[in-house]
């Protein structure tokens, strides 16, 4: 029996322990100077930490600790680390990628800095502090009242036509107008703005920054401008709303990548509420302590969420009927899980397992994984796109960062049973790198980006294809040319098309230095014809576009 004296002490070799390993390590490290960790900090938050985590254990990006070992299924041990690949070598990676999906830095990152990181990441990393109900209600401001608030529309904005676009480098959020192309306002919002999402009523927007600043922009305001904000981690990447029947508007749920844990807000103020931890075990029964959350969808069908656990592969749907006795049904998936969209019928939603080749089909209905599907390299859908295939029936479609495809999946079990959950086709795209696909009810068209891909060409254009014959090539259309803008040493990728509300038109983001003019240019999705291209000099570095009613209403 261990006594009160032997509990302490290994207690106390416990708490030693890591870091006995960890200094073992950090005496081999190039050193640096406190300001160098800083900057260097700094640029690994911005441009690595969101695919290899903040304690760098890895996700759709490799493991960057020191040091890292793991015991394989038949008992063998691997072991690797940042130390063992060394400076020249970490160098090269960062400067001009890797085959396995790591992009190049050098027109990012100078020299200095490419060294700077090489060195950074062979030093032990800081664990950042948590962030508790406290922290999170000392940031909290309601810049506008509810009982301040219109009580109907104050503007003559065609609301449902409206785009919220992320600016991603001015931490900002720009309204266009839909019909006009006019820019309805540009509001303050958190670093670098990952997605915007729409209240069942169509009234309010959420969008999160990475630095987990949740902004709410009032949209019947004479003016839409935020009217609350709250910090809701250090990093996040998701949000959105209640939308079933009753719970309208209610409540606002953000899912944080560190720490990693979700909370939950009041849908009109973003008074804090709730938060819960998402760390735990993985598919494979290990511990991980950063297990971030990834996609949030609301269903329609429900008062629940689905909440995507990126590094455990486990998803939770949250019911939030009670949350003080918060009920959280956890099922196994694959690990790594990023991004997803619904089904036609808003029953299924399909989320990529990126690193793990795979989409998790969950069924809100029966609430349980319905399937697993194996898929090319690192699937990346966005939402995904859902048409009907003239031979396999209803379809939800991802393209993949790691692969030249876009992979088909068949998504009705009542009428098409020998095709759900299946692999029923592959396209072949025009080379890997994709990031997001589109379509809508209303066309005919398919619509894929490439802004990953190594050659410029490729990374500067959109493909479209035909529906009802997906053996023809696609139509290419060179965003970048098409825009008009001069010809600068940075590729302008073009990246996320989505549709305006009536699903005749596309709007390509052109993605730029910062330094250079950027714009969002717009097709005619019947004719495939140029129809606007959208360069103020206000719209700078634009990624994101969501269109008020095909977010809402979940219509991709
Ligand atoms: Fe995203 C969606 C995470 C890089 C633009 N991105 C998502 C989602 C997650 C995610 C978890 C799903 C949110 C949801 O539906 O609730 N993205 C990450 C990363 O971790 C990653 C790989 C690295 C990072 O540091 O953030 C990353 N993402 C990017 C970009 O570089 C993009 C292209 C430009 C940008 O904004 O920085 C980008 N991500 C987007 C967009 C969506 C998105 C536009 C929403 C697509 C949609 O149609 O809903």
């Amino acid at each position: 029996m261990k006594t009160r004296g032997t509990w302490l002490a290994s207690a106390l070799a416990m708490a030693a322990m890591p870091f006995a390993i960890s200094s073992a390590f950090a005496a081999d490290a190039p050193s640096m100077t406190d300001a160098e960790k800083a900057t260097a900090k700094k640029i690994y938050f911005e441009r690595c930490a969101g695919c290899h985590g903040v304690l760098r254990k890895g996700a759709t990006g490799k493991n960057l600790e020191p040091h890292w070992e793991k015991t394989l299924k038949d008992g063998s041990k691997l072991e690797g680390g940042t130390l063992k690949l060394g400076q020249n070598r970490l160098e090269k990676i960062i400067a001009y990628g890797t085959e396995g999906g790591m992009v190049n830095f050098d027109d990012i990152l100078t020299k200095d800095e490419i060294n700077l990181m090489a060195r950074y990441i062979q030093n032990v990393p800081d664990v950042p502090p948590e962030f508790s109900m406290a922290e999170m209600k000392a940031t909290w401001k309601v810049m506008m009242p509810v009982d301040k608030r219109p009580t109907k529309q104050m503007n003559k904005i065609n609301l449902k036509n409206i785009f919220s676009v992320t600016l991603r480098d001015t931490g900002e959020v720009a309204l266009i107008d839909g019909d006009t192309k006019g820019i309805v306002s540009v509001v303050k919002t958190g670093y670098a703005v990952h997605i915007s999402r729409i209240s069942a009523s169509g009234r309010y927007v959420y969008v999160i920054g990475r630095d987990g600043r949740l902004s709410l922009i009032d949209l019947w305001l004479e003016q839409p401008a935020v009217v609350a904000e709250v910090k809701v981690a250090f990093d996040a990447r998701s949000v959105d709303t209640s939308k079933f029947k009753g719970y309208e508007d209610t409540y606002a749920i953000a899912g944080g990548y560190w720490p990693p844990q979700y909370s939950i807000m009041d849908g009109a103020t973003l008074e804090p509420l709730k938060i819960v931890s998402t760390r735990g075990m993985t598919v494979d029964g290990e511990y991980h302590p950063e297990p971030r959350v990834a996609s949030i969808v609301a269903s329609q069908t429900k008062p629940e969420w689905v909440v995507n656990i990126k590094e455990t592969g486990q998803i939770r749907l949250v019911d939030y009927s009670d949350l003080k006795n918060l009920k959280e049904t956890t099922f196994e998936s694959a690990k790594f899980l990023h991004d997803g969209g619904w089904d036609s019928t808003q029953r299924y939603f399909l989320v990529a397992a990126n690193a793990s080749n795979k989409i998790a089909v969950v069924d809100t209905v029966e609430r349980k994984l319905a399937a697993l599907v194996d898929t090319a390299k690192i699937p990346h859908p966005g939402r995904g796109a859902n048409f009907v295939h003239p031979t396999y029936g209803p379809v939800w479609t991802t393209g993949h960062l790691g692969a030249d495809v876009i992979t088909l999946i068949g998504t009705d079990p009542e009428k098409h049973k020998d095709n759900a959950w299946k692999v029923v086709q592959e396209i072949k795209h025009v080379g890997a790198g994709n990031l997001f696909v589109k379509t809508h009810p209303k066309s005919k068209h398919l619509w894929a980006d490439a802004p990953q891909n190594p050659e410029k060409a490729l990374a500067e254009s959109v493909a479209v294809y035909l529906i009802s014959d997906l053996s023809k090539p696609p139509v290419m259309l060179n965003v970048a040319k098409d825009s008009g803008l001069p010809e600068t040493s940075a590729i302008k990728r073009a990246v996320q098309p989505e549709y305006n509300a009536d699903g005749n038109e596309v709007w390509i983001s052109l993605w730029g230095g910062k330094a250079d003019q950027s714009a969002i240019v717009v097709y005619d999705d019947v004719t495939l014809k140029l129809k606007k291209v959208i360069t103020d000099p206000k719209i700078i570095t634009p990624t994101g576009k969501f269109n008020l009613h095909n977010t809402q209403h979940d219509i991709y």
